[in-house]
């Protein structure tokens, strides 16, 4: 029996839509591929040269070493070092090129603001930059400079990011490792040269090399990234809108942005807007934009747009018959959409030089000529618009309210509310208390292995019954909204009558008339670099590593080569990271135990794996007090 594919009823309606439309889904392509390959799945074949491919058979009855000799555990470490390189590349890239909006904003030889200077002060502060008497321009060429020097080191000193924003208590460990990275663009190519033919035979080697690989993708990718668009973009404050497919409106035109970096998406909801007397034209109401993925969290967090709908559901996004565009920039496009779209008047636009799609419009896009190619854009759903079948047409009539917005600065602003002085201390007193029991931060994707948002709502509700605060990012998020859990009424509903207690008092500080919600939206995914500053404030305020503290994280349903990134960042600061669905590495008990257990020793963090949502919340549960315990806090 497989398993049901959603539990977001919008995704429902349209799977039931798909199925008389005749549109091939991710679920179908998924049942088309069982069963799925015992080998890769474990983790243990390797086609990492020609002699290959080669496969250890976990039975022992077959080959144990692969024709160069290397065994399953090798073969196993190797594959997991290179997934780990590759979901930091993808964040590292992703950082470098807002690195570069900053550059060219700074220079004026764009048409990009620098929206938040404060921002732009506190971080060069942390780099130990001399600010006085330089102008925001200037301020901002020199932080660019430090950035790009990371990726230009050629000496052994680690990452300059890094060594600014990192806790020392973590640097001391990460050093007496070895694993402090120098320059992320080298670290990569490294992991590349380690885990080729007839290299690192030392599962142990190739585990901490791994490791370094999450702290190039934390501090090279995420911090990085999220610095950068809150400098040019601002810092996320609360905002409330609506999530799920129903935010589509039947008489706008609707334009969706996919993918993951804000730097055409911003430009695009700025455009919607100015066009949205052309619009009126072609007999809408307006334009409505909306988003999926990252980029959709990107624009909810600094605009308030709403959210459209999580990874899984992108292509019944278009099977609504409503969308009249959808536009994708990096990462988690599946390429199944251009047949999608073909099949309605939707114009798929791909504007990428490293993502083209047969079947897609590809509109080039570059931060010189932003504001024309994002008119391009709008005015192509614009036409779409006009080419519309009404009797295609059916947006689920699903959505719900939420507040998003939670960056640091916007949590210590309603703490602040409390506390002036010291706005840290209204949340750890709470947490000291025991009112909040510790934070959990959910984060990840959707996997067509599993129901859609089921593991990420349930594990969350258990959670917060138990008194766990909660804050997500990425499709986790999403999920979590849709599922009515980032507004006050979740609060209501869901959080156990101390956590209540105290999100209903600082709401009330903070002029919300209301209860904040019980899961605090802190963005995409780049933006787990926020939940890594909070935690490292936390442990900071406190005088204490951020491995002794009651906090937890956990990717329910990871997909994403990036997920494994991040998890091992987590890992890495010393916390302890659920993954709902196993990665393919059980077909070796040594890097299994050395990833579930050995590390902790060394490192202080860990992965744990259940796949069962309420054991999943139960074991977080017990990791959390085993850490309060050890703080001498009561349970
Ligand atoms: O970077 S959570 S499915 S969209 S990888 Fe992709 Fe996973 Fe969603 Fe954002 Ni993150
Ligand atoms: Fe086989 Fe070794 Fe080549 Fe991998 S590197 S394909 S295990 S011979």
């Amino acid at each position: 029996m497989l398993n049901q594919r959603s539990i977001d009823p919008a995704a429902l309606d349209l799977l039931k839509k798909a199925a008389v439309d005749g549109i091939e889904t991710v679920w179908d392509r998924y049942d088309a591929q069982q069963p799925q390959c015992g080998f890769g799945s474990l983790g243990i074949c390797c086609r990492h040269c020609i002699q290959g491919p080669c496969r250890i058979d976990p039975f022992g009855q077959g080959p144990t070493r692969g024709i160069c000799g290397a065994t399953a555990d090798v073969i196993v470490a190797r594959n997991l070092l290179r997934q780990v390189a590759a979901g930091a590349a993808a964040h590292v890239d992703h950082a470098y090129e807002a690195v570069e909006a900053l550059e060219l904003a700074a220079q004026g030889k764009i048409d990009y603001p620098i929206t938040d200077e404060n921002k732009l002060r506190t971080i060069a502060a942390g780099l130990g930059l001399d600010a006085t008497g330089k102008d925001m321009n200037a301020l901002a060429l020199e932080v660019v400079k430090v950035a790009y020097a990371d990726m230009a080191n050629h000496s052994q000193k680690p990452m300059q990011w890094l060594m600014a924003h990192a806790p020392k208590e973590r640097i001391a460990v990460w050093k007496s490792l070895g694993i402090l990275p120098r320059n992320p663009d080298r670290e990569i190519r490294e992991a590349l040269h380690q885990t080729t033919m007839g290299m690192d035979a030392d599962p142990v080697n190739l585990i901490l090399a791994t490791a370094k690989q999450g702290l190039v993708d934390g501090y090279a990718g995420l911090k990085l990234a999220t610095d950068m668009q809150d400098i040019l973009f601002g810092t996320p404050t609360p905002v409330v809108t609506q999530a799920n497919l129903g935010v589509l409106k039947a008489d706008y035109v609707n334009l969706i942005v996919h993918g993951h970096v804000p730097l055409l998406s911003e430009k695009i909801v700025q455009w919607a807007k100015s066009l949205s007397a052309e619009a009126e034209a072609v007999g809408a109401k307006g334009i409505q934009v909306a988003g999926i993925c990252c980029t959709g969290n990107e624009v909810l967090m600094r605009q308030g747009v709403p959210l459209a709908t999580n990874f899984l559901a992108q292509e019944l996004a278009i099977v609504t018959g409503a969308v009249d565009a959808m536009v994708v920039d990096v990462q988690c496009i599946m390429p199944s959409l251009a047949q999608v779209a073909s099949c309605y008047h939707t114009e798929l636009i791909t504007t990428m030089p490293i993502v083209k799609i047969p079947g897609a419009t590809h509109i080039p896009f570059s931060l010189e000529h932003a504001d024309e190619v994002a008119q391009v854009i709008v005015r192509k759903a614009l036409t779409a618009y006009t080419k519309r079948d009404p009797r295609k047409i059916q947006i689920p009539d699903h959505r719900s309210t939420i507040m998003a917005g939670f960056s640091v600065e916007a949590i210590s602003a309603a703490l602040a509310t409390i506390d002036a002085e010291q706005p840290l201390k209204p949340l750890v007193d709470n947490i000291a208390n025991g009112n909040i029991l510790g934070v959990v931060a959910t984060v990840g994707c959707n996997n067509v292995k599993v129901t859609q948002d089921l593991f990420h709502v349930e594990m969350v509700k258990e959670l917060l019954k138990n008194n766990v605060l909660v804050v997500a990012t990425g499709c986790s998020a999403h999920a979590l909204a849709k599922a009515g859990l980032m507004n006050s009424e979740g609060t209501e509903h869901y959080a156990g009558a101390s956590l209540k207690a105290v999100l209903t008092a600082i709401g009330q500080a903070a002029g919300l008339g209301a209860p904040l919600p019980p899961v605090l939206h802190m963005g995409s995914c780049v933006d787990n670099s926020r939940i890594g500053d909070l935690v490292t404030a936390i442990a900071s305020y406190l005088g204490v590593d951020t491995a002794a503290l009651p906090v937890a994280a956990s990717a329910p349903e990871p997909q994403h080569e990036k997920a494994l990134s991040i998890g091992t960042w987590a890992v890495t600061m010393g916390i302890t990271t659920h993954l709902g669905v196993v990665p393919p590495v059980l077909g070796s008990q040594q890097v299994t135990e050395l990833l579930t257990n050995g590390l902790t020793g060394v490192i202080g963090g860990k992965f744990y794996v259940e796949t069962d949502p309420l054991r999943a919340a139960q074991g977080l549960i017990a990791d959390i007090r085993t850490k309060r315990q050890a703080l001498g806090l009561t349970n």
